[in-house]
């Protein structure tokens, strides 16, 4: 395949990278597409000989990059940026291919990355500081910001260019250098990356050891979480995995940055424009197969509506187009795997079970298009709210509908479940709107009106709260995460005044 080539994408690589070399190791994984369920190549593990030689280069980087003024650290990422300009189409298929997302999703990837790059050159620029007025006479007050050594990324299938992307850039404008472990499930994906920002590493005779790439399973992980030469592990995937790596980088009293799963629901109020809700409901729950942190899974939709509005529904569903991701006009493509075909059967049985009733059945598909035995069918049940099933997070299109009478309810169904991630009202009432937004409205740190609760752009921080981890990644003063805070005093006069009036004469 043409994208493959030009993206030096052979049939074995090695999967360890310290920014200018590659290290070949003895052990390998497959990345498989679940387009049609062929191998695409092979990547090879990283060994702890290799994974000590990736730190050494990565603290010895980054005594140099810090001391690079963080506007000349923003040059760089434009550059990079510019690469991936370039690359924009090539790596979008490879996204879509590696992954399975539409294609469209697939460069709207890549476009994300484009875009954090040119939030992160302005950002060098702003890394600001706040100063403050001394209570002492003669002093003065100001804090600044360093950067904190090596930022140890850890990223997941679904998206697995761009949530590296936000963190990489943002932290090497912050002066810090990277680690990046991405999932072992499109580890081709991340090849590619590391080698569209080698170039630039190169071109400008970079400190090898600024980006670096490990490859392998959650042992590798592992090794990062527990590591104290890394001072933040920023880490995105399910709440199961986000609980361990927390855990082991609290007990070394390390920094971490979460981003977990999510439940997200989109309350339709009354008054709804019914139209933008089927958009955002359609795109939300189908978009990524459901595999995005901000699916929307639960809609929770007003009873004088609730019939018209699933008639509507139930109808869009049934003219979404299901096949190979880098054809035109296909909606939705496979799951990412047939593990995450068992998952979807698996809670359509639960709910069932637990008496969810589907108005649009779920399906494994089958047949010439589908030979990979990971293409599902959209679903759609009618629940309970209490149902146990509803209140974990399934990566995969299963879309709950509840009924609700007044707002109030409907914000608390929204906020009864573990997850904290996105939320949306459909609505052009102000007096609603207001509501869902204010501090008894929506518990979740993404919280948008007349959309659906997928698709934030790279401007705002991103993240939730409970069990999504708390963390916020992207835009916004996501920033400061990436960043030791430094409080200084300077005293300029001719005496030692003490803070507090304390008296203490010598
Ligand atoms: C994720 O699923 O981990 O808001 C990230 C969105 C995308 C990012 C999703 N911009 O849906």
């Amino acid at each position: 395949m043409q994208f493959l080539k030009n993206l030096n994408i052979n049939e074995t690589n090695a999967g360890t990278s310290t920014g200018t070399n590659w290290i070949s190791t003895n052990n390998h994984l497959d990345s498989f597409s679940p387009v049609d369920g062929k191998k695409i190549a092979t990547v090879q593990i990283t060994d702890e000989e290799a994974y000590k030689n990736v730190l050494q280069k990565a603290e010895d980087a980054f005594k140099v990059w810090r001391l690079l003024p963080a506007p000349k650290r923003g040059e760089i990422v434009r550059q990079m940026g510019e690469e991936f300009r370039r690359h924009k189409d090539d790596l979008g298929r490879l996204v879509s291919w590696e992954m399975g997302k539409s294609l469209q999703e697939g460069l709207g990837e890549v476009q994300e990355i484009i875009d954090i790059c040119d939030f992160a050159v302005g950002l060098s620029r702003q890394l600001y500081g706040l100063t403050m007025h001394s209570e002492r006479p003669n002093h003065r007050m100001y804090e600044q910001y360093h950067p904190i050594g090596i930022v140890g990324i850890i990223t997941a299938f679904n998206f697995p260019a761009a949530v590296w992307g936000w963190n990489a850039m943002l932290a090497w404008v912050c002066g810090d250098v990277c680690v990046w472990k991405p999932s072992e499930k499109t580890p081709l994906t991340a090849v590619a990356c590391q080698k569209i920002v080698e170039k630039v590493i190169k071109a400008n005779n970079l400190p090898e050891g600024l980006s670096c790439l490990i490859n392998g399973d959650r042992n590798v992980g592992e090794w990062m979480a527990a590591d104290e030469r890394i001072p933040l592990i920023s880490a995105t995937g399910s709440t199961r995995m986000g609980k361990e790596v927390g855990k082991v980088v609290a007990a070394r009293l390390g920094r971490s940055l979460l981003e977990l799963g999510g439940n997200n629901a989109i309350i339709i109020t009354p008054n709804a424009d019914l139209k933008l809700a089927i958009v955002g409901s359609v795109f939300g729950a189908t978009g990524t197969t459901g595999q995005r942190c901000t699916t929307t899974r639960r809609l929770i939709i007003h009873s004088s509506v609730y019939e018209q509005f699933k008639e509507q529904l139930v109808s869009a569903f049934n003219q979404l187009k299901i096949g190979n991701p880098l054809e035109d006009g296909i909606h939705v493509g496979p799951l990412i795997d047939t593990h995450a075909v068992q998952l979807y059967s698996k809670a359509i049985e639960e709910c069932k079970v637990q008496g969810g009733r589907f108005v649009v059945e779920g399906e494994v598909l089958s047949g010439s298009s589908y030979t990979s035995g990971c293409y599902v069918k959209p679903c759609i049940a009618e629940v309970d709210s209490q149902l146990p099933i509803v209140k974990t997070e399934t990566f995969a299109p299963i879309l709950y509908l509840m009924k609700y009478d007044h707002l109030e309810d409907a914000i608390a169904l929204q906020n009864e479940v573990p997850q904290g991630l996105s939320s949306s009202i459909i609505t052009t009432n102000m007096r609603e709107m207001e509501a869902f937004l204010s501090a008894a409205g929506s518990d979740c740190g993404i919280a948008n009106v007349n959309m659906g609760t997928s698709g934030a752009e790279i401007g705002g921080a991103f993240g939730g709260e409970k069990e999504t981890g708390g963390g916020r990644e992207s835009g916004s003063d996501a920033w400061k995460a990436y960043m030791r805070r430094q409080t200084s005093s300077i005293n300029y006069g001719k005496d030692l005044p003490l803070a507090q009036g304390i008296k203490f004469d010598l």
